[in-house]
């Protein structure tokens, strides 16, 4: 890289690691070039709503299943989750569909609860500078994603990665899931840019939520192949069995059937992508 600039987060920069991270997820690997779908619902809601989440996201072609038990809701009347009873639904899912499972993890007294159910943790955005629960969850060695704060600059994010690099656990997974601008047409504004952005500057993988990202369902299929596009390592999509009766961001859940067609448009953008050669361009090189 030719920055002659040292950037801040030594051990996130492609500075330190010229070659792009891969993590694991049991036999799983994000970033290994194919990209990594993971679908469920915002909220796991009950047992019945999340079994059926996960039959359907795997029958479509999705890695691994996602569901709240712990929730940030803006308002402290909305649904909250049904904590430690969720997870136990989550893991029974995984038991019925061999999916690894993502959840948020919301505080430090829940993370050895959170992290012994889970495959995955979620730092989710409003938690990004979280710096106790950074640390916390970097001294397990459970893959993090870790999103993007809804006002965080990207050195800011990857500042935050660096916590919990830096306390000793390299699994960290970005999530760009949209930024507060001025727009008031979509829930936030998915920033793609960050994107290459993160892949010039950082060896992470990175995934790309427009469920979060846009708020509307109708929007995210465009905006999941506009990140893929844009070189995301996966996505985090939200579908629910049925989005009207939702919990929570009903709104933004695609219907298992919206879901299954997207995974299948992603299927022939991805062969249009490898059906491309790759070659250094001037572009590459100027660093
Ligand atoms: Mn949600």
């Amino acid at each position: 890289m030719s920055q002659a600039k040292t950037l801040p987060y030594r051990l996130a920069s492609r500075q330190s690691r010229v070659e792009s991270t891969v993590v694991r997820v049991g036999s799983h690997a994000i970033g290994d070039g194919e990209p990594t779908v993971i679908a469920g619902p915002c909220s796991v809601e009950s047992r019945e709503q999340i079994l059926e989440s996960a039959v359907q996201v795997q029958q479509a072609g999705a890695h691994m299943l996602r569901g709240g038990a712990f929730k940030p809701r803006s308002s402290p009347y909305a649904f909250q989750g049904l904590g430690e009873t969720g997870l136990r639904y989550l893991a029974e899912a995984r038991e019925q569909t061999g999916l690894p499972v993502v959840t948020e993890v919301m505080d430090i007294e829940h993370l050895p609860m959170v992290a012994h159910y889970v495959d995955v943790l979620q730092i989710g955005a409003r938690n990004m500078q979280n710096y106790p629960l950074l640390k916390a969850v970097g001294q397990t060695t459970k893959p993090v994603i870790l999103k993007r704060g809804l006002s965080a600059t990207i050195e800011e994010w990857l500042l935050a990665a660096e916590y919990i690099l830096s306390a000793g656990n390299p699994n960290v997974i970005l999530c760009e899931r949209g930024i507060r601008t001025f727009e008031t047409a979509t829930r936030n504004t998915l920033d793609l840019n960050a994107v290459p952005v993160v892949k010039h500057l950082s060896h992470l993988p990175i995934l790309v939520d427009p469920s979060h990202g846009t708020g509307v369902a109708r929007y995210v299929p465009a905006m999941s192949l506009a990140g893929l596009a844009a070189g995301a390592d996966g996505l985090l999509l939200e579908v629910h069995p049925n989005p009207e009766k939702a919990l929570s961001d009903g709104a933004q859940s695609l219907t298992p059937e919206e879901f299954r067609l997207l995974m299948r448009r992603v299927q022939t953008l991805m062969q249009a992508e490898s059906a491309a050669v790759f070659a250094p361009t001037p572009m590459a090189l100027r660093g």
